[in-house]
């Protein structure tokens, strides 16, 4: 174990090293999930001979209460915004605070090194991918370097033109949630490396005590929509101050074509996701299913705690036990089903 442990790290310390030639890219070694942490951004050049004047620093989800440190020669911004979800710190629910920092109108010349020093919480994360912090340099006004880019699951960062700098993680430590975040819900949004970069995609996993366990309180009235059936739906209570939570059906395709859940929206809720959870080597993983989760002809999907489920994001009035929460399924072929999942308790029995 302690063998493998200096391996991995020695590989990473390498790595840095390599990259650090060329791209942007945090001076700091592995960041405790929950700690706090001066994160040191290292911008090694200018644009293509030209000084850089602007460096913009975006925020993860789950790095908070962020702080940017003073820098002589430097004018610095703090663009605040809504945080996707709640985290605990000290007992108080935060939900929002700065989300890019912007330092401006100074003077990097492209033969010099600099440094950019942003303070904050890693409030959740996942060790497995790092906190990955999408950086552009801008070079007077039409000149720009971006490292915005971030690894698919399973490719290799160094295979990207332009990586978004990352903050390693390692669990928290004595911590019974390491390796799944915080309890925060889902604090994991490392953007997506696909289409919907800059809105973030879910690889990591916090919060999934969430729903990886779930009790189905019954109740649930079946319905049928052309060669579509759905049963056993339930969602679970939230716990105050919790803006997420997972949401369950199974779907029985009797028919002889091919359908697809493409969407899927709430009163409830402000959006609503479908998410997948599985194992990535020894680490649980959740991410969004973009293109829908299909329901081949003559099968049975489940959407379960552990599995696929629904997502509930920006719930305004947490789940309470006992009520019941409408949600419209959109199908490819079956259309719109209107579906009432009652609320189970918040904690698995
Ligand atoms: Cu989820």
């Amino acid at each position: 174990m302690k063998t493998r442990l200096i391996v991995a790290t020695s590989l990473v310390a390498l790595a840095s090293t390599g990259s650090a030639l060329a791209h942007a890219t945090f001076a700091n070694g592995p960041v405790a999930v929950g700690a706090y942490v001066a994160a040191t951004l290292q911008v090694p050049h200018g644009c293509d001979g030209k000084a850089t004047n602007e460096v913009r620093i975006k925020l993860p989800e789950g790095f908070i209460s962020a702080k940017p440190m003073v820098k002589p020669g430097w004018e610095i911004e703090v663009i605040k915004g809504d945080y996707q979800n709640s985290y605990d710190n000290h007992g108080k629910a935060v939900t929002s605070g700065p989300v890019e920092i912007r330092f401006k109108n100074g003077d990097l010349p492209d033969d010099f090194y600099d440094t950019f020093t942003v303070y904050g919480k890693v409030a959740a994360g996942d060790p497995a991918t790092g906190l990955a912090f999408p950086t552009v340099q801008l070079c007077g006004a039409d000149d720009k370097v971006s490292w915005e880019e971030i690894a698919a699951p399973g490719q290799n960062p160094h295979d990207l033109k332009g990586p978004a700098p990352v903050l390693q993680l390692v669990a928290a430590e004595g911590d019974e949630h390491a390796g799944h975040g915080t309890h925060a819900g889902h604090g994991d949004q490392p953007a997506a490396a696909d289409a919907h970069a800059g809105h973030g995609g879910h690889d990591a996993h916090a919060g999934h005590g969430d729903h990886m366990a779930a009790t189905n309180p019954g109740g649930f009235e079946a319905v049928t929509v052309g060669d579509l059936e759905l049963t056993a739906g339930f969602t679970k209570a939230m716990l105050p101050g919790q803006p997420v939570g997972g949401g369950f059906v199974t779907i029985t395709n009797r028919g002889a074509s091919d359908d697809r859940l493409v969407s899927a929206t709430s009163d409830r809720a402000g959006e609503v996701q479908l998410h997948e959870m599985a194992m990535q080597g020894d680490v649980m993983k959740m991410r969004q299913l973009p293109d829908g989760i299909p329901v081949p002809a003559g099968q049975t999907v489940e959407l379960v705690p552990g599995g696929l489920h629904l997502m509930f994001f920006k719930v305004a009035e947490p789940f309470q036990e006992g009520q019941s929460v409408k949600v419209t399924l959109t199908f490819e072929k079956a259309g719109n089903v209107d579906v009432v999942l009652p609320v189970g308790p918040a904690k698995a029995n």
